[in-house]
């Protein structure tokens, strides 16, 4: 298989609203990110993936583009993108920018244009259906509640949105659309990007009329079209985000002829601690033998045919340590061992910013709350009747605030992200999980994720290795070989605060210890509570 470079990085994503602040408007911007480059630089990863910074009302907090080829004044100008790619460059860091290709913001051009007629030029650049005001061309739904159709006087009809009314659906049937989407992306790559992650990408070929949203029958030519045109020329990485993604499409999307991605974000194991058939907000606890199976069944899927990215956590997502571990007493330990589990695993990792000091979710009042998937929630479920108590238990649980919160950098004010009134609150807990104290203390989560990444660097059976999981049916350890031909690695992880015996552990007492949170002198044969080790040895 060809070695690309991004199959033994690390990728490390920022949420620029929520990273460093360096103006006092209390909004993260990219001076801010350029004053932490020596700091992302000493954690040892490759990239950085950048959520939108470009041109945006800001309704879904850039995720929604009003102007391609700008950046938001929030965030600083073009010249200070220039900078942070230089001073990334200089560091040997990549930047890879977050592309949203399924829909513009309602303010883009494109679409003030498109909505004024339905003989303007661009009209046909967005998904129109005839109908009658007040009467739905059908059923389908939007991702932020409410239907996916919104009515528009001026053509007479409605303009599909699978998010929110501020995010209409480009139309890629339309070849004008992809030609201008192409042209945008080469006038990123020759400023420098590194590559792309690509947001709900397998909804851009969708089919209202037939309900479908996601992965429809146009997805893979349009990919190969794109890929063709732009992604092939250099070695850029390219994630797609893909909900829907199964292993089956999975070696589609990764196919390593590069015919399309190098890897898509697949969801399988995100969405299992909720009630079958029910959305995210109705929650259920993690089934943990499940877990194990859905993550073991895309690590063999995918060996040496496509290629798998490894994350517990983005900014959509609750904070990882407060949903599969213990962010209570055995913050430390379970934070460590999650970041053992996931790097151990065959793919590339991604560190979402504060998840490498064991961040963790908040609780704040409804008022403190900013994300709109998350207030639409908050105001559909009061109308249908939901209390407020079980309504907000969901937010603490699922929010995509938890993962919104400013990155903590001290213990000063506004945990050191800004000077002026942040964007959102502070976790309160920023005065004991902060920057400054993990890099003061060698036992920290930070700089076992050091020593992590420094392992993924000189060892290639992390990279290479064959993934077989052992002890499926336990209920509280995951296990799991890799092996090169002629070494290899047992990892070892407790997901609970119970000690355990572990004959396993015993079997390979004697072998070498490559990392652990926990000294391995004693308990030979047991694991303590969220314990975590990766054995060597020679075959
Ligand atoms: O997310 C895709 C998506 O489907 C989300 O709505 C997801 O289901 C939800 O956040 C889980 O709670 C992408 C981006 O990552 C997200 O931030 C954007 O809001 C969304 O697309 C629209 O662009």
């Amino acid at each position: 298989m060809k070695q690309s470079w991004w199959k033994n990085a690390v990728i490390y994503q920022i949420y620029p609203r929520s990273f460093c602040d360096s103006n006092g408007d209390g909004m993260g911007d990219l001076q801010g990110i350029i004053t932490k480059l020596d700091y992302l630089k000493e954690l040892g990863i490759d990239a950085i993936w950048l959520s939108p910074v470009y041109r945006s009302p800001q309704d879904d907090n850039g995720y929604d583009i009003s102007d391609y080829q700008d950046i938001d004044p929030l965030f600083g100008t073009l010249e200070d993108m220039d900078e942070l790619i230089a001073q990334a460059k200089s560091r040997g860091i990549r930047i890879i920018m977050d592309l949203v290709l399924n829909h513009s913001s309602d303010e883009h051009p494109w679409f003030l244009e498109a909505k004024k007629s339905r003989d303007n030029p661009y009209h046909d650049y967005y998904v129109w259906r005839d109908g009658v005001e007040g009467q739905y061309p059908n059923e389908l739904k939007a991702g932020f509640g409410g239907p996916a159709w919104e009515w528009v006087p001026e053509c007479g009809q409605y303009y599909l949105h699978q998010f929110s009314v501020k995010q209409p659906d480009l139309n890629w049937e339309n070849p004008k659309v992809r030609e201008e989407i192409y042209k945008m992306i080469q006038w990123w790559v020759d400023r420098g990007i590194g590559g792309f992650r690509l947001d709900v990408i397998d909804q851009i070929a969708k089919e209202p009329d037939r309900m479908i949203t996601s992965e429809g029958p146009m997805l893979h030519p349009y990919l190969k079209e794109m890929s063709k045109a732009v992604f092939q020329q250099k070695d850029l990485v390219t994630v797609g985000e893909a909900w829907s993604a199964t292993p089956e499409s999975a070696l589609l999307y990764s196919n390593p002829d590069g015919s399309e991605l190098s890897m898509v974000f697949q969801f399988e194991h995100i969405l299992l601690d909720q009630q079958p058939g029910k959305e995210k907000w109705d929650l259920a606890p993690l089934p943990f033998v499940q877990f194990k199976e859905i993550l073991a069944k895309w690590q063999k899927a995918l060996y040496q045919k496509g290629w798998n990215s490894l994350f517990f956590e983005n900014h959509d997502l609750p904070r990882s340590v407060s949903r599969f571990g213990d962010d209570g007493k055995y913050r430390v330990e379970s934070a460590k061992m999650l970041a053992t589990c996931l790097h151990g695993m065959q793919g590339t990792p991604y560190i979402y910013q504060g998840q490498e000091i064991g961040m963790t979710n908040t609780r704040m009042e409804i008022e403190d709350y900013r994300d709109i998937e998350l207030l639409n929630m908050y105001k559909e479920r009061t109308e249908k009747g939901y209390s407020k108590e079980e309504i907000m238990e969901s937010i603490y649980v699922k929010g995509r605030d938890n993962a919104r919160t400013p990155m903590q950098w001290n213990d000063e004010e506004n945990a050191g992200f800004t000077k002026g009134t942040p964007w959102i609150k502070v976790n309160p807990n920023y005065a004991d999980i902060n920057v400054e104290k993990a890099r003061k203390d060698p036992d920290s989560i930070f700089h076992y994720y050091q020593e992590l990444i420094q392992l993924r660097k000189s060892l290639p059976i992390l990279t290479e290795g064959a993934f077989d999981l052992l002890l499926p049916e336990d209920p509280s350890i995951f296990a799991y070989t890799r092996t090169s031909k002629t070494e290899q690695l047992l990892i070892l992880c407790s997901f609970t605060g119970q000690e355990l015996p572990c004959s396993l552990k015993e079997q390979w007492k004697d072998e070498e210890v490559l990392i652990s949170n926990y000294d391995q002198d004693s308990c030979k044969d047991c694991l303590r509570p969220y314990e975590a080790v990766i054995f060597s040895r020679k075959l």
